[in-house]
């Protein structure tokens, strides 16, 4: 999917994450995982008419809803989502699929956008900077019908990590609904650790978390080949053991990666730090050729 912004190129993310050789890296270490293919998105990419506030809606409302279906029959199959992007908008039906399978789901949202704008306040008219809203209810009454879904993200079982880039209808709606928010200076001055530790703490009363990771979370330095970079970043290296201490924390049930722009990508290094991301993220260990495990490694932490 690319249709919820301007640039094309992050529908090929999920070609480039493959040909990168993400399957064997994951198969390496884990054998149950399972390439399902691609969704089927509509070849459209101009703006309806009278549509100029919610671009592309239409072709983005049918990919929503196959989305919807495919991650609602995992979750029912008590298997592990792993959704891969894509722009954010694909969140949307993300979220639609999963949001019937909790009664208190719990999302983290990894970015430098806030993603929350309606089509009353965006200033680009695009969706991937919508999702979130959707999901809380808030937004085109089509984006909301999406999975049949009534129910909706609590304000408060949300938690943004790494955002520094907020447009001011959403920098309102964040303080009205009083959401729970780390900046990437935030994630600098008190430590990864912390923040991981803070985020499952707010969230500890959730039956499921889902965390969207938006890959310009990380400082566009490290990850150029994104379509909204915003500079000051988190860095690589913690947004590595923000995976890893997720991963053993065991409390994420569902998640996605998005916003990988190959096309933008010209040397494939952004291709192969979201590989590394992954990998981190469903456990493999920094390979260094030692032999420790996780709970090893906790054993032998001087603190
Ligand atoms: B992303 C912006 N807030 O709504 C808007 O990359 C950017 O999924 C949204 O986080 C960025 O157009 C959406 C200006
Ligand atoms: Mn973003
Ligand atoms: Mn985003
Ligand atoms: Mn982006």
């Amino acid at each position: 999917m690319w249709l919820g912004q301007a640039c094309y190129g992050a529908n090929l993310a999920p070609a480039a994450l493959r040909a990168a050789g993400l399957q064997k890296r994951l198969t390496a270490f884990n054998q149950d995982i399972i390439d399902l293919g691609d969704i089927p998105i509509a070849v459209a990419g101009q703006c309806e008419a009278g549509e100029q506030q919610v671009k592309n809606l239409q072709p983005i409302i049918a990919a929503s809803n196959e989305i919807a279906r495919c991650v609602d029959r995992i979750v029912a199959s008590d298997r592990f989502p792993l959704v891969l992007g894509g722009d954010h908008s694909i969140a949307i039906g993300t979220l639609a699929g999963l949001i019937g399978h909790y009664d208190n789901l719990g999302i983290i949202w990894y970015d430098a956008h806030a993603d929350i704008n309606t089509p009353a306040t965006t200033p680009s008219g695009n969706i991937h900077g919508m999702p979130l809203a959707v999901a809380m209810g808030s937004g085109h009454a089509e984006l909301l019908s999406i999975g049949g879904a009534g129910v909706r993200i609590k304000p408060e079982n949300i938690v943004y990590i790494g955002v520094r880039d907020i447009d001011p209808g959403e920098a309102a709606f964040i303080d009205e609904q009083q959401i729970k928010l780390y900046t990437a200076e935030d994630v600098g001055r008190w430590g990864m650790p912390a923040i991981i530790e803070q985020t499952l703490a707010h969230l500890a009363a959730c039956d499921g978390i889902h965390l969207s990771f938006d890959i310009d979370g990380i400082d566009p330095l490290a990850m150029p080949g994104v379509g909204t970079p915003a500079a000051g970043g988190v860095s690589y290296r913690d947004s590595i053991l923000a995976l890893q201490l997720l991963e053993q924390s065991r409390a994420v049930t569902s998640a996605e990666f998005v916003e990988l722009n190959p096309v933008l990508d010209k040397d494939g290094q952004t291709t192969r730090a979201v590989v590394d991301l992954i990998a981190a993220f469903l456990g493999e260990f920094t390979p260094c050729g030692l032999q420790r495990t996780a709970a090893g490694r906790q054993e032998q932490d001087p603190a």
